[in-house]
């Protein structure tokens, strides 16, 4: 057995929330308390912000455990909480979604409008033959209509798969099959990076292969040619004829909600299933608690795509639940200028903004003058996911685009969780850059080494989760046994020991310092090795984006016939910084022994390119293992998931040279 994760990092910089947010904040400190005194009743609380239609009759049923069962017996729809009873609450004009497309086209919704179109859609989906329990992928770009599917198949209870918009047709294809999807929802088309980005092809290619599919609904986005079938249905003819009229039924609380496919950096993608109530109660907690979210006054701003699990919880299920008015955008930060995303902030008035690390990196690339340029006075609160945010990216982000007072929520979760896990609360926690700093109320999460033991304060080792959570998946779509595996065989009884208790296994590592908080280090099979030390890439880049001329930097182990392995560094430049020739040597040399003065001699890097990209998956995680190929001249392995694939040729073309 390996060490623990040698802990090396030392960040001490503290920002206590600011005094106005923490005196009106919606969740307050006494939450830990109350939730540590009674988690179920907690959590039963909670589910009574929902409404039901009828009262569950037990909060948690684990006898059948790692499979859960939350709020046992109770009823309700989803779609009811998210759009209906604002509505009947007089709510029905307030706007919803601010929608900007790329192009510079808008929409506005209000929560009438977006009930209307939901109704809508769930008589057209009934009309196809849809029924609660079968599934409807759903692949399209980021328009209302996304939400409006979503929301539609919940309101019926059918269960969803989103699928991400820049996935081929083979990632298409494999996870209809997957789920044997009998209808899919898509669009002509989307724009991206200035132009109309075709979709139903790949949807055309898909169904080719797929004979589950019955129907294919298509809405009209672009205007771009498309091929048609009898399949085939417009939108707007099917949709936006049918009857406004619907009542929602209800649906049992472990009723499956949706389906999502995990990124699944190496193995085979999984799908992950949540259910109903216990999703919808944790999803729209965190909401209120996490972002301060007021209904009445915030406009909040998430940019994941609803391809994602951001996509799901905190663009449609959390802010609708809540009555939120919230920004969605179609296209990417840079189009048509590097100022759009705060073009929109200022525009839309934003005052909550929820985004992820490597568009904070990217930004910090780019220079902090382009966010200077608006007018940001709107935020109140910045929120980061995705990817450990190195405390330099932190204080970037609290620094250019929070004015130096903003708090800023570092949100642990993943895809399996369904909700936000490990956070601050913005009205509580002092936070520290880097840190995702301690479970919230009612998440039991700890640090524990090889054997399963927690580990002491200033230890390091693995992140997981010792008690169930309302929104935690149920299984792997039709494999039990893969969930079982995957994230329960670890430790505790999974591992066929210690005292029964059931442990989910994240996958993340992370470390405790010594005031007990929690900072996660990356993917565990990231983890590095040198001379029998293990290092996270976390740390290493982080140090690597402490130097003034860093703006992004992904770290990977390579083979080393004397350490065992050793660290190699990839790092792009910020905007202004000479990094060719001399000049480039001579940073080189500077952030190897920044990276030996900042974390110990250890964790000197081998070796250090300097690179114009670094590979990204779609959803903006670093892929590290094309980055271990290239260090140990391997060719690369599969590059399908990569958000641009031309990067490995430019990383590859200047490793010739480097060293
Ligand atoms: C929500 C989401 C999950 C993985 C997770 C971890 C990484 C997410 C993080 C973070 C450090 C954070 N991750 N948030 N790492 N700090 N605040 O991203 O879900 O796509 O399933 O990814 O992302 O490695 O295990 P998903």
């Amino acid at each position: 057995m390996s060490e623990a994760l040698a802990n090396l990092l030392n960040e001490t910089r503290q920002f206590p929330p600011p005094a106005e947010l923490a005196a009106n904040a919606n969740v307050k400190a006494d939450a830990y308390d109350e939730a540590a005194a009674d988690r179920l009743a907690f959590w039963e609380r909670q589910a009574g912000r929902l409404t039901w239609s009828q009262q569950w009759e037990q909060a948690l049923d684990w006898s059948n455990a790692p499979f859960a069962k939350w709020f046992v017996g109770g009823r309700l729809n989803v779609a009811y909480n998210c759009l209906d009873r604002h509505v009947e609450a007089g709510r029905g004009d307030k706007v919803a979604i601010h929608w900007e497309g790329e192009p510079g086209d808008t929409r506005t919704l209000t929560y009438a409008d977006l009930h209307k179109l939901t109704c809508q859609a769930a008589n057209a989906l009934t009309e196809l033959g849809v029924t609660a329990g079968d599934r409807v992928a759903i692949y399209l770009p980021m328009i209302p209509e996304a939400a409006a599917a979503m929301l539609a198949c919940a309101r019926i209870g059918a269960t969803h798969s989103v699928v991400f918009g820049g996935f081929s047709a083979d990632a298409l294809t494999n996870r209809i099959q997957d789920a044997s999807a009998k209808v899919v929802i898509t669009a002509d088309g989307g724009y991206r990076r200035g132009k109309p980005s075709a979709l139903k092809p790949t949807v055309d290619e898909a169904v080719a292969k797929c004979p589950s599919v019955d129907h294919v609904l298509v809405v009209r986005r672009t205007g771009q040619e498309v091929a048609w079938s009898e399949k085939d249905h417009w939108w707007h003819e099917t949709v936006e004829t049918a009857s406004p009229e619907h009542t929602a039924e209800s649906f049992d609380s472990e009723h499956p909600l949706f389906i999502l496919y995990t990124s699944g950096t190496t193995a085979r993608p999984k799908g992950i299933l949540h259910t109903t109530g216990g999703y919808l109660t944790q999803a729209s907690y965190t909401t209120h608690a996490v972002f301060d979210l007021k209904p009445e006054s915030d406009v909040y701003w998430c940019t994941a795509d609803i391809g994602w699990v951001t996509g799901h919880s905190y663009i449609v299920y959390g802010p609708l639940s809540n009555g939120a008015t919230q920004v969605m955008y179609e296209g990417t930060p840079d189009t048509p200028h590097k100022g759009r995303f705060w073009e929109i902030v200022d525009k839309y008035q934003v005052t909550i903004l929820y985004t992820a690390p490597t568009l904070i990196r990217t930004m910090m690339k780019w220079g902090e003058d382009i966010p200077a340029g608006y007018d940001l006075s709107s935020l109140r609160l910045l929120g980061s996911v995705g990817e450990p945010i190195n405390p330099e990216a932190w204080i970037w982000y609290r620094q250019h685009v929070g004015r130096g007072e903003l708090p800023v929520v570092d949100t642990w979760w993943q895809t399996e969780t369904g909700a936000i896990m490990v956070s601050p609360l913005p009205g509580v926690t002092e936070a520290k850059p880097g840190s995702a700093m301690a479970p919230l109320p009612g998440i039991v999460a700890d640090v524990v080494d090889d054997q399963g033991q927690s580990v002491p304060n200033g230890g390091g080792g693995y992140l997981v989760l010792k008690e169930p959570w309302p929104s935690m998946l149920r299984t792997v779509w039709g494999d039990d046994n893969r969930f079982l595996e995957t994230y329960w065989s670890r430790f505790g009884a999974g591992a066929g020991g210690g005292s029964g208790d059931w442990v989910y296994f994240a996958g993340d590592g992370a470390k405790k310092d010594d005031d007990g908080h929690i900072w996660l280090l990356g993917r565990v099979d990231d983890v590095m090795l040198v001379s029998g030390h293990n290092i996270s890439t976390t740390e290493v880049e982080s140090a690597l984006v402490s130097h003034p001329s860093v703006a992004e930097a992904a770290v990977v182990g390579a083979t080393d016939p004397t350490t065992g392995q050793a660290i190699v560094a990839f790092a792009i430049p910020r905007g202004s910084v000479e990094s060719g020739g001399e000049a480039g040597e001579q940073l080189i040399a500077d952030l190897r022994n920044h990276v030996a003065k900042t974390l110990g001699p250890i964790a000197k890097p081998r070796q250090i390119l300097l690179v114009p990209e670094l590979p990204k998956t779609r959803s903006g995680k670093i892929m590290r293992r094309l980055l271990r190929d290239v260090a140990e001249n391997r060719s690369l392995g599969d590059v399908t998931t990569l958000q641009d694939s031309s990067v490995m040729d430019l990383i590859a073309s200047g490793m010739s040279g480097g060293k």
